[in-house]
């Protein structure tokens, strides 16, 4: 019997050492240590023996099992390191890989433009106020002095939704708004900037463009006032040596009114192509707010008066950064959108 467990240890040392992968290796254990196993029904043959072997055989039976169970957990450690092992390595992650890189936007000029000219206005003491984009008629005309019959509508066509509801041609109807909320108080001092549409559409005219319009109104509000804001914002915007020019105009919602230039941010002043040999820049219009409009908005033109102005921002930025063609602001390239 001591032969057969000699030959039993040697073949089941072959089996664990060889056992390619984990079930196999079970399988092995099965066959040697199981409740059928090759181990226990020799020990269970042991009673067969003279009792003076017993001791002897059984002594040796139990360093065999205790040889296999060790031989059987060193292979299965073994085996579970060599299947970790690999898992890893199919798994791998290379943390060291860079990331993918993103792009990072840019502020679009028009928005750059629009909060340095924010920035100025804030400065001189107006706070910025929005409003909605599809207006009243009421809003956008009436109450500015431009009924249904009037000639300054052909300037202005715009997109109708109904007869009275449109989308607004300036940002003039939100501050006809904030004089119809505040009246009869004094002082108001605002600018009003935003998305306006018109029915225009070539190189030089874009349906949707973006204005920003000035108002203040207090009881001592004067022409002069008007001047000052305007030079301090050009010079602001333009650079100190920035002079202004007003020409006589007409606009309904402002009596007197003005066209206002600034001198040449190109030449100074001296004449080239930009400003047509002029020297001179058209920028904005502006004047005194028609008694009527203020009148209209709940305010008593014998105790206050007020001065406006509107603004192209597109005209501003163009002039500012060298921009010869409107529809670079729109057309989303990425080339023109990053140099700003
Ligand atoms: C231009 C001219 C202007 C105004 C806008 C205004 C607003 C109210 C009352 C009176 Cl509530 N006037 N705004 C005044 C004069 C000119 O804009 O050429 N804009 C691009």
């Amino acid at each position: 019997m001591l032969e057969e467990l000699e030959a039993l240890l040697s073949q089941a040392r072959d089996a664990i050492i060889q056992a390619p992968d984990l079930s196999a290796l079970e399988k092995v254990r099965i066959r040697l240590l199981g409740r059928k196993g090759e181990l226990t029904s020799l020990l269970r043959r042991m009673n067969q023996l003279p009792p003076d072997q017993r001791p002897l055989v059984g002594q040796r039976a139990n360093a065999v099992k205790e040889e296999l169970e060790q031989l059987l957990t060193h292979r299965e450690d073994e085996l579970k390191n060599r299947a970790l092992a690999a898992r890893l390595q199919a798994e791998a992650l290379d943390v060291t890989l860079p990331g993918r890189a993103f792009t990072l936007g840019h502020t679009h000029p028009l928005t750059l433009v629009l909060e340095e000219i924010e920035r100025v206005f804030l400065g001189l003491g107006f706070s910025v106020v929005e409003g909605p984009e599809v207006e009243l008629d009421w809003y956008n005309f009436e109450a500015l002095n431009i009924p249904k019959d009037h000639p300054a509508r052909d300037m202005q066509d715009t997109f109708f939704i109904t007869e009275e509801i449109l989308l607004r041609t300036h940002t003039s109807p939100v501050q006809v708004r904030v004089l119809e909320r505040l009246a009869p108080r004094l002082p108001v001092k605002v600018i009003a900037p935003g998305k306006v549409y018109r029915r225009d559409d070539d190189a030089t005219h874009s349906p949707m463009f973006h204005q920003i319009e000035g108002l203040a109104v207090d009881r001592h509000i004067r022409f002069s006032d008007l001047k000052g804001i305007l030079l301090t914002f050009a010079q602001e915007i333009f650079g100190g040596g920035t002079r202004l020019r007003f020409r006589p105009s007409y606009f309904p919602f402002t009596e007197p009114s003005a066209e206002v230039d600034i001198s040449c941010v190109i030449c100074g002043g001296e004449g080239c192509r930009v400003c047509k040999g002029t020297g001179w820049l058209e920028i904005l219009g502006a004047g005194m707010v028609h008694p009527r409009v203020l009148e209209v908005s709940g305010y008593d033109t014998s105790t206050c008066r007020g001065f406006a102005f509107g603004l192209g921002i597109e005209r501003v930025a163009m002039l500012k950064y060298g921009i010869n063609d409107l529809r670079l602001f729109f057309g989303n390239d990425w080339r023109f959108l990053s140099q700003f």
